[in-house]
């Protein structure tokens, strides 16, 4: 056996003790060999259940959030027991302006601690829900921070170690768009023409509760469903007119990459990637998203006919071990009303300034191959009971410590930092908190810098075999932040560090 293959499945012992079950070590290798991808297959429907479009609020007055247990009618004509930010699952799209002031009371109502981290925002450490700001049950918390940025799709979720993959699996997450004067210039389309798009897959219960119950294989490769859901609908559809409309898409999956592309064929036309326009429009057929990511993308149906029905779909893609063996189509669109449209697709959007890697201070590698386990600070390999979870994966070695500074930066400094996963065999889409980057490079497997990465990112997708490195400017929010791997079980299961703006 690889010594590779052998240290995960030793780890995935352990993950079992830590979730109470009892398996051998033989057991363990036979689940092993099995096919990941062929274990969670896809369940496509009819398309007959109405697209939910979550209600919008505006973040101009105090904002209440309640995390609590709620229903939701994801499957037509099922009930299902999930998590929410609102009366349903999600939360409502939470929408303000640059240069605003957001008040957020939130209260938790759910029977365990949890926070929220407001992915995409750059904002003061004590207000950017790092596992170790926690809101404990009854209990409430105002978020107030001012919004210092670019127009952007951005979005939040909770963030408690160890935690966070099941509470967002089981519904907690919303977006939070930032709009700006740049941004208004372009009238882009508004109103019914732009759609939110938050993409997720989740398991269910044949009782209507979302399953989150990871066994050792899910912890290696992430935790899939079988029902692929937007907006918290499975099998859902959407009516559309001959128009152009702004989508919005969020991977808002634990794990699951979608290679998002149209059946019929209509390109994506991105028009920003995280958390900020583009420069210039980039005309594509596919994306590969990752959890975390987003796209800003306007896609033109004004040449289609009424009648026409057509699908965003994922392709099969190369994503290593466990991902990107399957096709399946996502959520239908009927084009249903014939009206005059106007607009043309702007090629040039904002002012996009390239920051110069000649301004970089440092360079800084992390290995995210996971091709080593931690080692414990004794040096032994405890294998089986002694071995929890948290220390299944790891950056450069190291497992998440919530006290530990493992990187020191200056508030108002370049650098660049590299994720190598050259050696690895897993996808890891890696996020960082507290800053925006740009990604200037990627060696091995794909090789280039994708149409929607030529913009402000958080989250970078690192294929097995590639090396990608991106440049920042930290801000002047001195205090301590995490970066880690927005695949959730990864993250929980250590994959993540910590890094202080001083
Ligand atoms: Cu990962």
């Amino acid at each position: 056996m690889e010594r590779k293959k052998f240290l995960k499945i030793t780890g995935s012992a352990a993950a079992l003790a830590f979730f109470g079950g009892i398996t051998s070590l033989l057991e363990s290798c036979k689940r092993a060999s099995m096919d990941m991808s062929s274990a969670i297959s896809v369940i496509t429907g009819k398309f007959d259940n109405i697209l939910r479009l979550p209600p919008i609020i505006n973040g101009t007055s105090p904002i209440n959030l309640v995390a609590k247990r709620n229903t939701a009618s994801i499957i037509k004509g099922k009930t299902s027991y999930v998590l929410g930010y609102g009366d349903s699952i999600l939360a409502p799209i939470i929408k303000v302006n640059n240069g605003q002031n957001v008040s957020i009371n939130f209260q938790n109502q759910l029977e365990e601690i949890t926070n929220i981290h407001w992915h995409g925002l750059i904002i003061p450490e004590n207000m950017d829900g790092h596992p170790r700001y926690l809101v404990q049950p009854n209990s409430t918390f105002n978020y107030q921070f001012s919004i210092n940025q670019q127009a952007g799709t951005n979005w939040f979720h909770p963030h408690p170690h160890l935690k966070t993959g099941r509470q967002v699996f089981r519904g907690l997450a919303g977006m939070f768009i930032v709009n700006d004067s740049e941004e208004a210039a372009l009238n882009l389309p508004s109103g019914e023409f732009e759609l939110p798009v938050i993409i997720q897959d989740k398991r269910i219960y044949a009782d209507g509760s979302i399953n989150y119950s990871p066994e050792e294989m899910d912890v290696m490769s992430g935790y899939f469903g079988q029902y692929i859901c937007v907006n918290g609908s499975w099998s859902a559809y959407h009516n559309v007119k001959t128009k152009v409309y702004r989508l919005r898409i969020l991977n808002g999956s634990n794990a699951r990459v979608y290679n998002l592309s149209f059946s019929n064929g209509i390109p994506f036309n991105i028009i920003g990637s995280d958390s900020g326009l583009l420069g210039s429009t980039q005309i594509i057929g596919n994306v590969i998203l990752s959890p975390g990511e987003r796209i800003d993308v306007l896609v033109d149906f004004s040449s289609l006919s009424v009648g026409a029905e057509f699908y965003l779909q994922s392709n099969t893609f190369n994503g290593g071990d466990s991902q990107g063996s399957e096709s399946f189509k996502i959520m239908k669109f009927n084009v249903t009303e014939q009206v005059p449209e106007t607009f043309s697709i702007p090629s040039s959007l904002v002012a996009f300034v390239p920051i110069s890697p000649s301004l970089s201070i440092k360079t800084r590698t992390f290995d995210i191959s996971n091709i080593h386990m931690a080692m414990p600070e004794n040096g032994n390999m405890n294998m089986g009971m002694n071995m929890d979870m948290s220390k299944m994966h790891n950056i450069g070695g190291k497992s998440f410590d919530m006290e530990r500074i493992d990187e020191t930066v200056s508030a108002n400094t370049t650098e660049i930092w590299e994720f190598d996963n050259a050696a690895g065999e897993d996808l890891h889409p890696m996020h960082l908190h507290g800053v925006q980057f740009q990604v200037i490079s990627r060696t091995g497997g794909r090789g280039v810098i994708l149409p929607h990465e030529m913009g402000w990112k958080d989250t970078v997708l690192c294929m097995p075999g590639e090396k990608v490195k991106i440049i920042m400017t930290f801000p002047n929010n001195l205090g301590t932040f995490a970066f880690h791997c927005h695949n959730l079980e990864h993250e929980d299961s250590g994959m993540m560090l910590n890094f202080k703006i001083v």
